[in-house]
């Protein structure tokens, strides 16, 4: 098996099946908080590892119309924002409805 090295898979399986990804480094501290609050709930989700991939660094600002600081993390291919932001979704119950897909038609845009 071939192994980057820069992307892993945590956590058990979920019902929620919702697709998280969070861009991390390995001294972020809002990144062990964000990883910690996401194993808390018992979610699902893809590490990419961006001090060992710059390649992967460029992608996660892209992808996140410029954001540059870590951790970035996407729901569904949604960017969320950082720790703060998923703290906050968490706190107002909207990460449950993220994760259940309940935001993800016809809003935005
Ligand atoms: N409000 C952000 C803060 C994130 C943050 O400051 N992350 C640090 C690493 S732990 C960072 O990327 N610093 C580099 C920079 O600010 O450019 C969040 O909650 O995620």
């Amino acid at each position: 098996m071939s192994e980057a090295g820069s992307e892993r898979a945590h956590g058990q399986a979920a019902a929620a099946g919702a697709r998280i990804e969070i861009y991390s480094g390995r001294y972020c501290g809002y990144c062990v908080r964000a990883k910690q609050l996401l194993k808390a709930r018992g979610l699902v989700f893809i590490e990419h590892d961006v001090d060992a991939d710059p390649q992967g660094r460029l992608k996660m600002i892209e992808r996140s119309a410029g954001r540059r600081t870590l951790p970035q993390i996407f729901i569904d291919g949604r960017g969320i924002g950082g720790f703060a932001e998923l703290y906050q979704l968490d706190r107002s119950g909207e990460l449950d409805r993220l994760l259940a897909g309940g935001m993800g038609r016809g809003v935005g845009g």
